[in-house]
């Protein structure tokens, strides 16, 4: 969670055309816009140097920056999304990638793995297979990984739910935020694990920062709960990436 860098792509006048399970109402661009540039700003308020990458108009899911790659201290990993029409924005991200890092490798299928379903915890990177990640996808990063000395572990989301990171978070090496419906599958064994309060599942998906957690705004009872355990938490209007399923870990790669 102590991070010098991040990578982020300012979210395109094309999100309407945005993936979404359910229709909740399409995003708006200014607020979007707006809400993104305090999500960039709080990065920033850490110290780090975030890479801001310009819209792509031909992908209005592409500002989800962290489904593209997997970013790791040996090397960054680009993705192959489960989502066609998403597949295109790992050549946009590569070149970010190469400007930082000496090591950059691929996953090239047939499988598929996107980064919002890979937590790395202080001690191994968990992937959960969702409607997005395959077993193939999780072999295939799993080979990477390994020589590159991580442990790494095959995990479930939960049905209907988009990513194995909608439903969790890393706090600190030993800490894990999540709901109780993920922890109860038993993955989290061996962590502590803190529960978003019941309700406000849509907190689960926060990002650990160096000092900062930033969490999506309006689930008061998680940040009073985060507060009291010391925690250092901004809240970030979510109202608009919430639409499109994404959430705070989804705009950045962290590295
Ligand atoms: C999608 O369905 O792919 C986007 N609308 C949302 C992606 C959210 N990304 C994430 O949770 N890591």
């Amino acid at each position: 969670f102590e991070f010098s860098r991040a990578i982020t792509r300012r979210p395109a006048p094309t999100i309407a055309d945005g993936l979404r399970a359910e229709d909740i109402g399409n995003p708006d661009f200014d607020w979007m816009t707006a809400a993104h540039g305090a999500y960039v700003a709080a990065l920033k308020s850490t110290g780090a140097e975030v890479i801001e990458l310009d819209p792509l108009d031909a992908f209005p899911d592409a500002q989800f920056v962290e489904d593209t790659a997997l970013c790791l201290p040996q090397g960054a990993v680009l993705m192959r999304p489960g989502a066609p029409s998403r597949m295109g924005e790992v050549a946009e991200i590569a070149p970010a990638l190469r400007a930082c890092y000496e090591t950059v490798t691929q996953i090239n299928g047939p499988g598929h793995i996107e980064g919002g379903d890979i937590l790395v915890t202080g001690r191994e990177i968990l992937v959960g297979r969702s409607d997005r990640t395959d077993a193939e996808g999780v072999e295939e990063l799993a080979k990477i990984t390994s020589e590159w000395g991580h442990k790494l572990r095959e995990v479930f989301t939960p049905e209907g739910v988009l990513h194995f990171k909608t439903d969790c978070s890393l706090m600190d090496a030993e800490t894990i935020l999540a709901t109780r419906r993920l922890d109860a599958s038993g993955c989290f064994e061996g962590y502590r694990v803190l529960h978003v309060a019941d309700g406000e599942e849509a907190a689960a998906n926060a990002i650990r920062f160096n000092n900062l957690v930033l969490m999506a705004a309006g689930f008061p009872r998680t940040a009073e709960m985060l507060d009291r355990e010391g925690y250092e938490v901004i809240e970030i209007d979510n109202t608009d990436c919430a639409k499109l399923d994404g959430g705070m870990s989804c705009l950045s790669l962290r590295f």
